[in-house]
């Protein structure tokens, strides 16, 4: 496995999954979004997101006109189907963790689709890292400060790449500006796939 890099206190592996390892990552994707179908969050302005989510564990991320947050249930009213065995070993492999993920957040993102400058803090123990696993076409990935403005980084994340968010790195603003269609040919249907780990309790 490659060495990861320091950027702006977070962990980078570039590479870090096999072709193969992937492959068998976006079936055991694709059964989870069978379970508990892909949705566009609502968010509490009205507008629906880009991104189409859905999510695996304990509990899922939501957003609709009551605001964001973590629920035990999908919209439809079904709990959320365990996290795959393929995905916490990465988990296990890389987070450094002792405790164990409790949502899985896939987001999905079709050509256009985009996620804005934000901070992940829905979390209670900030303590815990958040991983993040790329696969399918490249997304121009963008992380600034701890406090909105100042200069920013951009990064094209390219499918197998895992992130680590851990320290400090874990409360900085970050965002997904775009993705590059037809950079990657492990999605049949094309666009990208995120997957991040968490701890929420
Ligand atoms: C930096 N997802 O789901 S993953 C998100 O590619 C999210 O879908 C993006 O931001 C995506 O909240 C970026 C990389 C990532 C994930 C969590 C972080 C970067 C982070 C938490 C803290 C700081
Ligand atoms: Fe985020």
């Amino acid at each position: 496995r490659p060495q990861p890099q320091q950027i702006r206190g977070f962990r980078y592996y570039p590479g870090w999954l096999t072709p193969a390892e992937q492959a068998a990552l976006v079936a055991d994707l694709r059964a989870v979004v069978a379970a508990a179908p892909l949705f566009s969050p609502m968010t509490p302005t009205g507008k629906p997101m880009s991104v189409q989510m859905t999510s695996a564990g304990r509990f899922g991320w939501v957003s609709d006109r009551r605001g964001y947050r973590y629920s035990e249930t999908h919209p439809g009213g079904r709990g959320w189907p365990a996290i795959p065995e393929s995905v916490l070993a990465i988990w296990r492999a890389v987070s450094g963790s002792a405790r164990e993920p409790e949502c899985c957040l896939i987001n999905h993102y079709s050509a256009g689709a985009r996620m804005g400058l934000h901070q992940d803090r829905d979390e209670a123990d900030f303590a815990a890292p958040v991983v993040s696993i790329s696969l399918g076409d490249d997304g121009l990935f963008r992380i600034g400060n701890a406090t909105r403005g100042g200069k920013t980084q951009s990064l094209w994340l390219r499918s197998g790449d895992v992130l680590v968010m851990g320290g400090a790195a874990r409360l900085l603003y970050h965002g997904i500006d775009r993705i590059a269609p037809g950079t990657s040919l492990l999605l049949a249907q094309g666009g990208r796939l995120n997957v991040t780990l968490r701890v929420v309790t």
